[in-house]
């Protein structure tokens, strides 16, 4: 079923020159990018876009770290593609994120854990309103 997503490359991937990895692995898949822009957020949009976790002890260090520098977002398109970036990205922590994803291959820190991918189709859908509202 053909779907979308957001991807965020994360400050850290920018800074560490894995844009073009990260598009890479995401394109040999199979996947289409429809939409990508480089910015940086600013904290409102990145409060709105973290707003589940604005409970959790970690939310302040987020919303810096992501407003930290420049990201590149951009719109994903294809079949089953929330969860086939998800799988792509490797778990949320970089330590237990399986070698071959890209959080096992390039990154140790769960707070600088190189890439964001929509969780699901709800999350898509809110996700890339906010950082594509035309498209
Ligand atoms: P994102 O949303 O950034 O793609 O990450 P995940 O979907 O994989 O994971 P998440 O929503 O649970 O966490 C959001 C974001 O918070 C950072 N984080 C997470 C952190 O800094 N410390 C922590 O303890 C956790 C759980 C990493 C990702």
């Amino acid at each position: 079923m053909t779907e979308r997503t957001l991807v965020l490359v994360k400050p850290d991937g920018v800074a560490r020159g894995l844009v073009g990895e990260v598009i890479s692995r995401i394109e040999r898949k199979g996947y289409r990018i429809s939409a990508m822009e480089m910015r940086t957020l600013d904290r409102a949009t990145a409060e709105e876009h973290y707003g589940e976790h604005r409970e959790k002890p970690f939310f302040a260090e987020l919303v810096d770290f992501i407003t930290g520098g420049p990201l590149v977002a951009m719109v994903v398109e294809g079949n089953e593609v929330v969860v086939g970036v998800r799988t792509l990205m490797g778990v949320t922590n970089p330590i237990e994120a399986a070698p071959g994803s890209m959080r096992g291959d390039f990154c140790t820190l769960v707070g600088e854990n190189l890439v964001h991918g929509s969780d699901s189709n709800a999350s898509a859908a809110k996700e890339t309103a906010l950082f594509f509202p035309t498209h």
